[in-house]
């Protein structure tokens, strides 16, 4: 694969953004001028054949930055419940204000789950029913996905199934106001767009999450109608682990030596605030970023559970991995580099929706925003005190570090990876299929301006996209300009094709978001089981979310 993860090193250009490695007119493809692509397409022949390393612009921080591998990596509390009974668990999370020293000696405001970032880790049994209370202290509306799960679609965190804080006008005030906060109304979008079925909320929400699921590391994050790319980078995103008896008995790496990582960038400005192009920075009218980030904004500074390049001390034991990129534009393709230079087998025991059927060993892999791939990595054969980086090939300069591994100590090992993993993955035929659709992931106007549509249209709420019935077997062919991480809600699907050729070695599994590169297609395939309503898909670069790209997705 190596034309894939090849990594460009044009200068950067002078000038504020700094596309990663590239200029900006190899970015985008075609003349610099977003208001080409529109017309043109993003698609050029030489686009694809350079096959850029990112989409989106990378902003530069001012703050002064730490030197890789000095800070701890800090490991997300465990939510403890509230309430607990023989049938559920009961969990509180307030979302609120807080800040945190990210960077040594500076505070940076963050909203957040709980007043951390990221937010606690729910920890989850299969099968038994979570209900959170969610609290909104925050300045604007928010509303909660669980990414990956399998939820019932009034709990899915639709995104104009708003919570709203104590002082926020009702959105369904207008000439005909007569819906009350918990009773369905006509929510109204920033641009004024009605959902007559949005079910909106003041102040307080429960989320229920049946977790009646394959055990996989889900992630819950705001979803907030046009905001969620600004929500998501100021804190908004936390761990839900889903596990089961099965699991616990496979004899894998467990206890310290499990380890979540969820991976972000962002930038910050001198004085330790995030920094993010928004054109509202209060998030409360105007959606959308400033033109040069419309593709994406990439922050400088890789932080790992929310500290900056962290180092960790491990025994020299085999150590798994559960990697989450909670990244909005940002594209990773991980290695595990020793002092030596030798790079460490990543072996992959998992993908979005939990176990593969069989170990997959990597030496580079790659990681889409929102992808999550479960790893194993021997530390065994690094002497005491030897360093194992985790690098980014496709990042330049100071993005190129992610975190790394100082081996602190030698230590007995009694885990495995056993040579069948599950046995329990969706064989999806082809010929089960009842539909085959197509949708295109392209650049396009909306509302006047720049947009980012699928099938060539902006979303619209009140517009249902796709009507699918409960329990049919589809097979949807993906074909994206610039990269696009798509994500369906509600269901996991196979990789049956990635650019018309066998998946590439990470799209093995059961996925809930696949990675299409430039001018790539992919076929996947799914069943659409579980509930009925109104749930999405779209693309999981946050900031093509919020500028059009999502789509409903009605289960009948
Ligand atoms: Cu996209």
């Amino acid at each position: 694969m190596p034309e894939d993860f090849e990594t460009r090193t044009a200068a950067p250009g002078p000038s504020d953004p700094r596309p990663l490695g590239l200029t900006r007119r190899q970015i985008l493809g075609i003349g610099g001028a977003f208001g080409l692509l529109t017309t043109a397409g993003l698609a050029s022949a030489a686009a694809l054949a350079r096959r850029p390393a990112a989409t989106g612009a990378e902003l530069r921080s001012t703050a002064a930055l730490p030197p890789p591998f000095r800070t701890p990596l800090p490991l997300p509390a465990v939510l403890r419940p509230v309430a607990t009974d023989g049938a559920a668990d009961r969990y509180e999370i307030t979302q609120r204000e807080a800040s945190a020293e990210i960077l040594p000696g500076l505070r940076t405001r963050l909203w957040t789950y709980g007043g951390t970032f990221p937010g606690p880790t729910i920890e989850s049994r299969r099968g038994r029913p979570v209900t959170v209370t969610h609290r909104n202290e925050l300045p604007v509306p928010t509303v909660v996905h669980l990414h990956g799960g399998r939820t019932p679609a009034a709990s899915d965190g639709y995104p104009t199934d708003l919570v709203l804080p104590a002082a926020w006008p009702d959105p369904a005030a207008g000439p005909d106001a007569h819906a009350m906060a918990g009773m369905p109304g006509m929510a109204r979008d920033a641009q004024g767009m009605a959902d007559p079925r949005a079910v909106t909320s003041r102040l307080t929400r429960d989320y229920t999450f049946p977790n009646d699921q394959r055990p996989a590391l889900l992630w819950y994050h705001d979803h907030r109608m046009d905001f969620t790319a600004p929500a998501i980078w100021r804190g908004l995103a936390g761990l839900h682990i889903v596990r089961d008896d099965t699991e616990d008995s496979l004899g894998l790496p467990a206890g310290p030596r499990e380890l979540p990582l969820m991976i972000t960038d962002r930038a910050f400005t001198a004085d330790g605030s995030l920094h993010y192009p928004s054109l509202d920075p209060t998030l409360r009218e105007r959606p959308g970023v400033r033109e040069p980030y419309l593709a994406g904004v990439l922050g400088d500074v890789i932080l790992v559970n929310g500290a900056p390049w962290p180092v960790h001390e491990t025994d020299a034991a085999r150590h798994r991995l559960r990697l989450l990129n909670a990244s909005n534009a940002r594209h990773y393709a991980l290695e595990a580099v020793t002092d030596d230079g030798r790079r460490l087998d990543l072996v992959q025991i998992g993908s979005d929706q939990g176990l593969l059927a069989a170990p997959v060993t990597h030496r580079t892999l790659p990681m889409a925003p929102a992808e999550r791939h479960d790893v194993v990595i021997d530390f065994a054969p690094v002497p005491t005190g030897g360093l194992v980086r985790i690098v980014n090939r496709l990042g330049t300069g100071r993005t190129r570090d992610v975190m790394a591994f100082r081996v602190a100590r030698p230590a007995a090992d009694d885990s495995r990876i056993p040579p069948v993993l599950a046995t329990d993955l969706p064989d999806w035929r082809r010929q089960d299929a009842v539909r085959v659709r197509d949708f295109s992931f392209r650049a396009g106007r909306m509302n006047g301006g720049h947009g980012w549509l699928i099938g060539g249209k902006p979303f619209d709420p009140a517009r249902t996209d796709v009507t699918v019935g409960l329990g049919d077997t589809e097979v949807w062919r993906l074909v994206a300009d610039v990269h696009h991480p798509v994500h369906l809600h509600l269901t996991g699907f196979r990789v049956l094709t990635r650019g018309g050729r066998p998946p590439l070695p990470h799209d093995a599994g059961l996925k809930d978001t696949v990675s299409l590169r430039p001018g790539e297609s992919a076929e996947i395939i799914t069943r659409f089981d579980g509930y009925r309503g109104r749930y999405l898909f779209h693309c999981h670069n946050a900031e093509h979310e919020d500028m059009g790209m999502m789509a409903n997705l009605e289960v009948v």
